[in-house]
């Protein structure tokens, strides 16, 4: 897909499966990119790409406003990843939206290319903040939401978490402070694939209820199968009905499965970084396209 211009306003006017089918498509070629991507490293956080990518295609294929062949146009909508190991799923889906060509994601993680292992804004196009220190993606996003909103912008922030991330003092100061300056224009989305570094989330810390927590700090709240295409946009759609310019901020609390869509990777043990031998890599892409029942194209 190569879009020229303002990417929201040229999608056309889908009926609601075939919008759907759109970002499902989007996402089964996202996963097969990240696969391809860990391939060439024999490494990478692939089962967090894989588990997030239909969050990833729900934004970039139907919601984010951006001009592919002009990352930094003024009057794009922000994506700010807090969370730089994933910068694997979001290279997937820079290629998915034409930010970044497909043939460059076989330099992921080699010395010299723009797509490093750990998201780094000052080389990939299309990445607004670096990660890596946890916690900071929605401190930032909330500044970038004031600072649009001052300027008479219309443009939406995204803000993509963890789940690791709700054990950041930082997060929370920043969702109370979105609630503070009704920050309308900003929308989190947090991946609660249950696992973190040091093992399981609710080994680590306990933040469930996560909901009510983030209903506490004032923000309009929803928790829907981050793996199901339909229910994802229909809260996109949800959020986006009762965002007012000086309205609630919008949380999607979206739980995911840690490999989705390759039962290999699925069923093994979970593990904040998964180990993939040489010879399974083609099983995953075989597993993968044999569960996908959608069109490809
Ligand atoms: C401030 C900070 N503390 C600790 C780390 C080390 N760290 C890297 S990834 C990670 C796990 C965080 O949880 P999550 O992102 O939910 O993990 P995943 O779901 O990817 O397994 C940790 C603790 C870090 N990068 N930044
Ligand atoms: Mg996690």
């Amino acid at each position: 897909m190569t879009l020229t211009t303002d990417s929201r306003q040229d999608r056309p006017h889908h009926d609601a499966a075939a919008r759907r089918s759109h970002v499902e498509a989007a996402a089964y070629r996202m996963r097969h990119y990240a696969l391809n991507m860990g391939e060439v490293q024999g490494q990478g956080y692939v089962g967090q790409a894989l588990g997030a990518a239909d969050m990833f295609a729900a934004v970039y294929a139907d919601q984010l406003r951006f001009r592919p062949l002009e990352p930094d146009w003024e009057g794009r909508d922000r994506f700010l990843l807090s969370t730089g190991h994933y910068a694997i799923g979001h290279y997937a889906a820079l290629a998915e939206a034409g930010i970044v060509p497909v043939e460059e994601l076989e330099s992921y993680g080699s010395d010299d290319s723009r797509l490093p292992m750990s998201g780094m804004s000052t080389y990939t196009p299309g990445m607004e903040i670096s990660g890596g220190s946890l916690g900071h993606g929605l401190t930032i996003a909330v500044g970038t939401a004031l600072g649009l909103r001052h300027q008479g912008s219309g443009a939406r922030v995204f803000n993509f978490l963890s789940d690791g991330e709700l054990d950041e003092g930082s997060t929370w100061e920043a969702a109370m402070g979105a609630h503070h300056h009704r920050l309308g224009n900003l929308t989190a989305m947090v991946d609660i694939n249950a696992l973190q570094a040091d093992g399981k989330t609710d080994t680590v810390l306990r933040t469930e209820p996560v909901a009510d927590k983030w209903a506490a700090c004032g923000w309009f709240v929803q928790r829907v199968d981050g793996n199901d295409v339909g229910a994802l946009l229909a809260a996109f759609d949800a959020a986006a009905a009762q965002a007012a310019p000086e309205g609630a901020p919008s949380v999607i609390l979206c739980d995911t499965k840690v490999g989705r869509g390759v039962p290999l990777l699925e069923e093994r043990e979970k593990a904040h970084f998964m180990r993939i031998e040489e010879d399974e890599w083609q099983l995953c892409r075989e597993q993968l396209a044999a569960g996908y029942q959608g069109e490809t194209k």
